[in-house]
């Protein structure tokens, strides 16, 4: 979905462009006819350009490819945000900006030290001077790196009708995705094993629909909330069009309650609320939990159930509710 140039480590960055530069310094005193000191001269000058060219261009591409920060759709911004942080992400792509302008000047000025003294050890300087300034922007090349790993695993989202799913963590939210969409999303019985937005598709006549399951959230303050709960707000202000939110009998109920009162105050789209594990509780525990939340006995379903899953999106993105 981007498309992230090369980010070399500062010691790969040095030793290709230093290599290079020796080739082409090499080739050249071997071509050319003139006396000793011009053939010393000149494929001195080779080399600095040969390296100064490598860098260059590998520095260029990451200003170049990397999308600025103020380009991104506002999703992506804020997705950014949570993972990486985005001064951060400023000041890497500003530090490599820095060092490129920095090797550009000190290339014309090397060039012209040897042109104008024929003292070909500023051409030695200069490769002193140049893999020092790289050597002073590693950090930044190295996070730039894992920025990159970020961007890699940040969600393709489509333009279409979407549901969100939320809930308490374990709550059976994977499941009930699986189930729907078929896509193969890890479930397990433990809190938080969705870390990330997913996004799946299921199909309703003609339309296609996106399906975004978010990782669990607890009944705390936004400011108390993790990197991980800070995606499902995100998906919950940034997607949704429709949101599900699923109850889970078997786990304590309060918290879950305050948690869907929380989503409603905070987010105005449309929310259904869905009552899980109907196989796992006595009907007791439904009857009163329904009614107390009025959740028609329709949307008491086990998520493990793909009728009922299917049933549940039908009424969520159908004209009646
Ligand atoms: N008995 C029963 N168990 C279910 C049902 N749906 C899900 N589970 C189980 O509940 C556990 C949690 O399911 P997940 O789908 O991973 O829950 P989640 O809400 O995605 O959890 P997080 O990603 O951690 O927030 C798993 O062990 C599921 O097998 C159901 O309808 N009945
Ligand atoms: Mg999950």
């Amino acid at each position: 979905m981007f498309n992230l140039p090369y980010v070399p480590t500062s010691d790969n960055l040095v030793d290709k462009a230093f290599r290079h530069g020796s080739e082409k310094a090499k080739k050249k005193r071997s071509t050319r006819k003139d006396y000793r000191e011009t053939r010393l001269r000149k494929s001195e000058e080779e080399r600095v350009k040969a390296v100064a060219n490598i860098i260059r261009s590998d520095l260029k591409s990451i200003v170049k490819n990397f999308p600025s920060y103020e380009q991104l759709p506002s999703f992506y911004q804020r997705l950014l945000d949570i993972k990486v942080d985005k001064d951060r992400y400023k000041k890497c792509l500003g530090a490599v900006q820095w060092c490129l302008k920095r090797i550009e000047g000190l290339e014309n000025k090397t060039l012209a030290d040897i042109r104008i003294t024929r003292d070909t050890s500023y051409a030695r300087e200069f490769l002193g001077r140049s893999s020092s300034l790289i050597k002073q922007i590693s950090d930044e090349l190295d996070e730039l790196i894992e920025i990159k790993k970020a961007f890699r695993g940040f969600p393709t989202i489509e333009d279409r009708p979407t549901l969100v799913v939320a809930g308490y963590p374990n709550v059976g939210k994977s499941t009930f995705m699986r189930n729907l969409t078929g896509s193969e999303v890890k479930i397990a019985s433990y809190p938080f094993t969705t870390q990330e937005i997913l996004v799946g598709y299921f199909k309703r006549g003609y339309t296609r629909y996106q399906v975004i399951d978010s990782p669990g959230l607890l009944d705390r303050p936004m400011e108390q909330r993790n990197r991980i709960e800070l995606q499902a707000i995100l998906a919950l202000s940034e997607l949704a069009d429709r949101v599900l939110f699923i109850l889970d009998p078997t786990q304590e109920i309060e918290p879950q309650i305050n948690l869907l009162r929380d989503v409603q105050k905070k987010f105005t789209v449309p929310l259904t609320v869905v009552i899980n594990k109907r196989d796992a509780v006595k009907p007791i525990v439904l009857e009163e939990l329904s009614a107390r939340l009025n959740v028609p006995t329709a949307l008491v379903i086990s998520a493990e159930n793909g009728e009922d899953c299917r049933r549940v999106s039908e009424f969520i993105f159908s004209d009646k509710r």
